[in-house]
């Protein structure tokens, strides 16, 4: 009845803001993200009997903002498991949590893969991507590696919502550099920041009716690993999203002067002196790169220099969420 899982998070290149449902946690948009290897979340759950709650942890401290939205998923796993049996759930981030590294996204996509082995469930991914999106958005595409794209469904009961590979990690190995501007909490959660802007942002609209030829776009250009087009419509997508939430009332600005710096630096960088690199931006101050492996060192040079980035992390991308060693745990 107990079981470890590892995700990792994923940078999304074309954003999900915004829900056509809250209940079931229903993206207005569809979305495509990038799979990290280097950071991770490990989660263990442990079912037992003795217990008369849930319990969380996470790194090691009891965490009760979170536990409601953990029982509540695990509620669904244990609805399918024909289980009421409450659990003991221990996590750990190898980053900053809350701040715009998406630490719900593999927190969340570890959560259903540890959960579904220790009830023994064995579910298919499909069915664990629309679990984990349940728990969070952005967690239905950690379950998947490399660059997976995620369907903002049409369906009122949300099964057609859920992410798919796109391309595996080793199919077209980029780089993603995170530029650490801020190690704050961000001050206006996704959750909230996307009600507020679906009812005040005279952009959503047409932000909402924008977001399918994006991604059509963006996978085109995966599938035919064509960085200069999946340069520019991630950008455009990224800046297209801070325009909503800046015209939102009252304002989501999750940028510092260090973001907008380093934002146009790495537009010189691919403009001026050639080297192939691309910025996005999530609900925080931390800026994204991305680049061929060729590029990191440079790229990183040039955000490490700029006055605010406190530190530059590195990874690849890497696989989508699975089990791992219990003692390899948390
Ligand atoms: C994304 N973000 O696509 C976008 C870009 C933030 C900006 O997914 O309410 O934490 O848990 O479903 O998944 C953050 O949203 O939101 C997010 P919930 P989540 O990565």
């Amino acid at each position: 009845m107990a079981a470890t899982a590892q995700a990792q998070p994923n940078i999304a290149l074309i954003k999900y803001w915004g829900k056509r449902d809250t209940t079931l946690n229903l993206p207005a948009t569809g979305s495509l993200s990038i799979t990290l290897d280097t950071l991770w979340t490990r989660t263990r759950v442990e079912f037992d009997k003795s217990l008369r709650h849930d319990e969380l942890r996470l790194n090691g401290a009891e965490d009760p903002a979170t536990l409601a939205r953990v029982s509540a998923c695990l509620d669904l796993l244990r609805h399918r498991a024909g289980s009421t049996t409450c659990a003991r759930v221990d996590t750990r981030n190898n980053f900053p949590t809350a701040a715009g590294l998406a630490s719900s996204a593999s927190g969340f996509a570890a959560l259903v893969v540890a959960a579904d082995a220790a009830l023994g469930l064995a579910l298919d991914r499909r069915t664990l991507s629309v679990l984990a999106r349940r728990g969070s958005g952005s967690a239905a595409r950690s379950l998947f590696g490399g660059f997976a794209s995620m369907a903002a469904g049409q369906r009122e009961d949300g099964e057609d919502a859920f992410a798919e590979p796109l391309l595996d990690a080793a199919e077209w190995p980029l780089a993603v550099l995170i530029a650490v501007t801020s190690h704050s909490r961000k001050s206006v959660g996704s959750g909230a920041g996307m009600e507020s802007s679906r009812h005040t942002s005279p952009f959503y609209p047409a932000w909402v009716s924008s977001a399918a030829t994006d991604l059509a776009a963006a996978r085109d250009a995966v599938r035919a690993r064509d960085f200069a087009a999946l340069a520019e419509v991630s950008e455009h997508n990224c800046l297209k999203m801070h325009a909503v939430m800046q015209a939102s009332r009252p304002p989501l600005v999750y940028w510092s002067g260090a973001t907008v710096d380093c934002l146009q630096r790495i537009r010189a960088l691919r403009e001026r002196e050639g080297v192939e690199a691309f910025f996005t931006v999530d609900a925080g101050a931390q800026v994204k790169a991305v680049c061929p492996p060729g590029a990191v060192s440079r790229v990183a040079a040039a955000l490490a220099d700029i006055p605010g980035v406190e530190r530059v992390l590195t990874s690849g991308l890497g696989e989508g969420a699975r089990l791992v060693d219990d003692g390899e745990a948390v």
